[in-house]
């Protein structure tokens, strides 16, 4: 059976509660299903934090605080803290968990962009929050902000949290960015990306770009170089079935999409870790441990943890 990486991602900072009612909002809920999705195979979860009474990502220590340290006490899954938070954070306040729990893993995002949730708004016209479609809307206007200033004072922070990136690479070119940090010295080997496709703004959910990221990451990275791969919604399973036929490795959960298949809402994360677990297992692949996880990537290790 062969290895893979199987990352789940909880809530996110995308999905809004009128669009997603099995969304995790409340920190314990939150974790709770990190643990519930980690028991149905994912080796690593990435963590957002919302405010529990409206649902709107927040970047408040405190909660993430609830979040991380229910998820240590209980369970030996990665756990990855975002440094993408939301629209609505500065880039000081997306990054500011890494030094205070000091994770083994934290999202890394390799460039800026136009990052479009806007055509929703014509999908769903009553809101249960006021926050959510002036959140959407702001989109049209957005940029995700990823300079190379910002990745420098990031990567220097995860340097001295002890924190490995995991990269978000949302098109070809954020690829050339990491090679430049690379070349640099400050990016170590094994290089862990995530190819985040089909978010509006980046690049699309097709295999041929698949394929393209893929080989871009070859050819400027070499054998050190590890991927995942995202599909946002429906694209989540072929895209992440595709990846590990590549010879890479997957991201699913309620961040990316809500659907379990065509008209069937996932209930929970749990729900679509499971589901990948049986995709991946019918061709042969098995999800990696926790601690097989942590030999692959080279993490420090849950005991270094601040949580
Ligand atoms: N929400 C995903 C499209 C991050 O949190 O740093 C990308 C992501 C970025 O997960
Ligand atoms: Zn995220």
């Amino acid at each position: 059976m062969q290895k893979f990486i199987l990352n789940c991602a909880v809530t996110g900072a995308v999905h809004t509660p009128t669009m997603a009612p099995y969304l995790p909002i409340k920190p314990e809920d939150i974790a709770a299903q990190a643990i519930a999705a980690a028991e149905a195979g994912a080796s690593t979860v990435h963590i957002h934090a919302r405010d529990p009474k409206t649902g709107m990502p927040t970047g408040s220590i405190d909660i993430m605080g609830d979040i991380v340290s229910t998820i240590h006490a209980k369970c030996d899954v990665i756990i990855c803290i975002t440094t993408g938070g939301g629209m609505n954070m500065t880039v000081d306040e997306r990054v500011a968990a890494v030094p205070v729990f000091k994770p083994e893993l934290a999202s890394c995002n390799l460039g800026s962009m136009n990052f479009a949730l806007f055509p929703i708004l014509e999908k769903i016209k009553e809101w249960k929050y006021d926050w959510e479609p002036q959140y959407l809307e702001m989109s049209k206007d957005f940029i995700f902000r990823n300079t190379f200033a910002d990745l420098e004072r990031i990567l220097d922070v995860f340097t001295e949290s002890g924190t490995k990136p995991e990269f978000e690479a949302y098109d070809i070119g954020h690829l050339h960015n990491a090679h430049h940090f690379f070349s640099k010295g400050q990016i170590e080997n094994p290089f862990y990306v995530q190819f985040v496709t089909g978010i509006l703004g980046g690049i699309a959910s097709t295999i041929p770009h698949l394929v393209h990221m893929k080989q871009t990451g070859e050819s400027l990275f070499g054998k050190n170089f590890m991927f995942s791969t995202i599909g946002a919604g429906r694209h989540e399973f072929p895209l992440a079935t595709t990846s590990l036929l590549l010879g890479g490795s997957a991201r699913v959960g309620l961040e990316d999409n809500l659907w379990l298949s065509a008209g069937q809402m996932a209930k929970s994360n749990a729900q679509l870790v499971e589901k990948m677990v049986r995709i991946a297992r019918e061709l042969d692949y098995e999800p990696a441990s926790p601690d097989e996880t942590r030999k692959i990537l080279k993490l420090k290790g849950r005991a270094q943890v601040n949580m």
